[in-house]
C-alpha cells in the first residue's frame, strides 16, 4: 500500500510514523507513507502557500494551487485513476472502522491535510472523493486526524498486527466496547480480579465477557447497539440491566 500526505508540517509525521507498529509496516515494506511539504508547489520567494479569504473575516485560506499541482505530479508519477483523495476536516463523516477496512482494501490514495481556516473550496470540487472527521473536536490542521486514518488502516493490513486474534477481538469488530482486562496480581490494593476470570471455566468466562461488554456499551454508548446483531441471551441480559444498577459512571 502507498499512503501520499499533502501538509504543511511534515515534521508533524516523523515521530508516529517511524515509531512501533507504523515503523515496523514501513520497516517491512507493508506500507509506505509518503509525506510531502505542500510548499514544494509553491513558486513565490516566500513559497506562499495561504491567503486572504474574499469576503473577508478573520484567519487564512490554503490556497488551491499546490494542492492542484500536487495531484498533478502525483498522478504524472503514477498514481492510479480512481484513487481516493481523503480531506480530513470537521465537515466530514465520522471516521469508522468500517471506513479503515474499506481503505485497506485499497492499493493507494492521498490524505490531504488542512490547516488555518480551511481549504480553498476548489479543492474539495475538484480533487477530494471523501472527507472524514475523526470526532467533533477542534484541531490546529488535519494532520492528526490523518494520523488516526494512517493507524486505523495500517494496523487492518496482512501481517502488521502480531496477533491477528487480538485485531479481531477489539472493540468495535463486534460492534460492542471491550470487556474489562485483567492480569497479575490477583488482588492489588483491595481489588479482586473477579472470581470467575480465575476459575478456568471457559464458558463462563466468555459468556460473563459479552455481559460485561454489553453492560459497558448500554451505559457508555448505547448509540452502537442498534447496530449489532443481539442474541435471545444478550437481549434477556440487557433487559436486566435497565433495571438494575449496571456499572458505575466511572469505577472509584
Ligand atoms: C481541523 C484547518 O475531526 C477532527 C478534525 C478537526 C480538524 C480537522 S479534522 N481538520 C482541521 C483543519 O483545520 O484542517
Amino acid at each position: 500500500m502507498i499512503i501520499h500526505v499533502l501538509t504543511l508540517f511534515p515534521e508533524f509525521f516523523e515521530g508516529p510514523l517511524s515509531a512501533s507498529l507504523l515503523g515496523r509496516a514501513g520497516e517491512e515494506g507493508k506500507v509506505a507513507v509518503r509525506v510531502y511539504d505542500l510548499r514544494r508547489w509553491t513558486h513565490d520567494r516566500h513559497r506562499t502557500a495561504d491567503d486572504y479569504p474574499f469576503g473577508g473575516g478573520p484567519g487564512m485560506v490554503l490556497k488551491p494551487a499546490p494542492f492542484f499541482e500536487a495531484m498533478d505530479e502525483l498522478r504524472e508519477e503514477g498514481l492510479p485513476g480512481g484513487s481516493q483523495v481523503i480531506l480530513t476536516t470537521p465537515q466530514g463523516r465520522p471516521f469508522r472502522q468500517q471506513d479503515a477496512r474499506e481503505l485497506a482494501g485499497e492499493e493507494e490514495f492521498v490524505i490531504l491535510c488542512g490547516r488555518y481556516r480551511g481549504v480553498d473550496e476548489r479543492v474539495r470540487q475538484g480533487l477530494v472523493t471523501r472527507e472524514y472527521s475523526v470526532g467533533d473536536v477542534i484541531l490546529n490542521g488535519g494532520e492528526a486526524a490523518a494520523l488516526v486514518l494512517i493507524e486505523a488502516t495500517v494496523r487492518l493490513l496482512p501481517g502488521v498486527v502480531g496477533d491477528p486474534a487480538s485485531a479481531a477481538a477489539d472493540s468495535f469488530e463486534s460492534g460492542l466496547l471491550d470487556h474489562p482486562h485483567y492480569t497479575r496480581p490477583a488482588e492489588y490494593r483491595g481489588r479482586k480480579v473477579p472470581e470467575v476470570l480465575l476459575s478456568g471455566h471457559h464458558a463462563e468466562i466468555e459468556a460473563w465477557r459479552r455481559r460485561k461488554r454489553l453492560e459497558r456499551t448500554l451505559a457508555r454508548r448505547p448509540d452502537l447497539l442498534e447496530s449489532v446483531e443481539l442474541s435471545p441471551e444478550d437481549r434477556e441480559h440487557l433487559e436486566e440491566l435497565s433495571s438494575g444498577p449496571g456499572e458505575p459512571d466511572q469505577e472509584e
